[in-house]
């Protein structure tokens, strides 16, 4: 049967998300629509053919809903999330999986009891077929031994409440599960340098910033984070190994024009344009799971050590020290349980 989803929060990702679902995505529908504000989830609701649900734990409880996406802001994914445990329904949450290392964890715990694998956190990168074919290249051993990773991460631009710590914690921690996936391993430390910021930061913002990451074995992995570019969205990643490095987000754009006396491409303005496809085969694939009552992408665990990491990103910055991530392994199973798409 077709899976039946609620789309809690239409801003930007669930909008996109709920119009995917009905249209790109097969095997789904959108059935409940809800939002903070419910003019904003009437609109999405009526392109999809779907109900508005004013209340979100009783869209998460309603009768025709088989799987829940969770794209309301950080703070309200905690219990979002936990409601569709306690209801053994699988969702698909956008990132931070919470805001705060301990709901993180009972998030993992809580899961864990439940012996079922029902949560996706929306590490989109995952999926996108560049990062895929930079995995692929890591895992079959074709740059050798892994030894760096540089990442960079570029906004044009973002709204004035992007601060540091917010940087770290909603732009920053896609690298820290780029690093994840493409290293297999955990990162065990986080320092943040910070040298002259641009003009069009807010006083006390530091944009640029670099951030230095250690992982488990000891390999090294760089994130130049600048969200006030004025340029582009650009997001690039280059692997260093014994035998070789790789580069991906090079070319944004195939097609290379030559008109009036110039030459050259177009640049992604947002992530939706970069990483569009990438979303879509993440639905996909988290809605072939869901129907099966499961989901087999980046996991509770994924989202833990994420949230665990920036919060060692936002100490990082405000210390300007290398501060150390400590994850706790959960009772009898190995420190990364099974995880994500690899
Ligand atoms: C945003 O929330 C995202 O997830 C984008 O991928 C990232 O580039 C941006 O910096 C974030 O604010």
């Amino acid at each position: 049967a077709e899976l039946r989803v609620a789309v809690l929060g239409v801003g930007v990702m669930g909008t996109f998300h709920a119009e995917a679902l009905s249209t790109r995505v097969r095997g789904a529908r959108v059935t409940v629509v809800n939002d903070w504000s419910a003019e904003r989830a009437a609109v999405v609701a009526d392109r999809v053919g779907a109900r508005v649900v004013e209340d979100p734990f009783e869209a998460i409880a309603a009768d025709d809903v088989d799987a829940v996406l969770v794209a309301s802001p950080g703070a309200a994914h905690d219990a979002q999330v936990g409601a569709c445990l306690d209801r053994g329904l699988p969702v698909l949450c956008e990132k931070p999986l919470t805001t705060d290392v301990a709901s993180a964890r009972a998030l993992v715990e809580k899961e864990r009891a439940l012996g079922r694998r029902l949560v996706q956190v929306g590490f989109m990168r995952r999926f996108d077929p560049e990062y895929v074919a930079l995995k692929k290249l890591v895992t079959d051993g074709d740059l050798g031994n892994p030894l760096m990773v540089h990442c960079t991460h570029r906004n044009p631009h973002v709204p004035e409440h992007f601060n540091s710590e917010f940087m770290i914690r909603d732009s920053v921690v896609h690298e820290v599960d780029v690093a994840r996936f493409l290293l297999d391993e955990e990162i065990t430390s986080v320092q943040v340098i910070a040298g002259v910021a641009t003009a069009s930061a807010p006083a006390g913002t530091h944009d640029p910033m670099l951030v230095v990451f250690r992982t488990a074995s000891g390999r090294v992995v760089t994130d130049e984070i600048y969200v006030r570019s004025g340029v582009a969205y650009e997001v690039r990643t280059e692997v260093v190994g014994e035998r070789g490095s790789a580069t991906i987000g090079l070319d944004q754009n195939l097609v290379v024009r030559r008109t009036d006396g110039r030459w050259g491409g177009t640049l992604t303005p947002g992530f939706v344009e970069r990483f569009g496809q990438a979303y879509d085969l993440e639905l996909q694939r988290w809605v072939d799971a869901a129907r099966r009552g499961t989901v087999d992408g980046p996991g509770a665990w994924d989202g833990y050590a994420a949230v665990a990491v920036c919060e060692a990103g936002v100490e990082a910055v405000r210390t300007g020290a290398e501060v150390p991530v400590v994850l706790e392994p959960l009772d009898g199973a190995p420190a990364a349980p099974p995880a994500g798409v690899r």
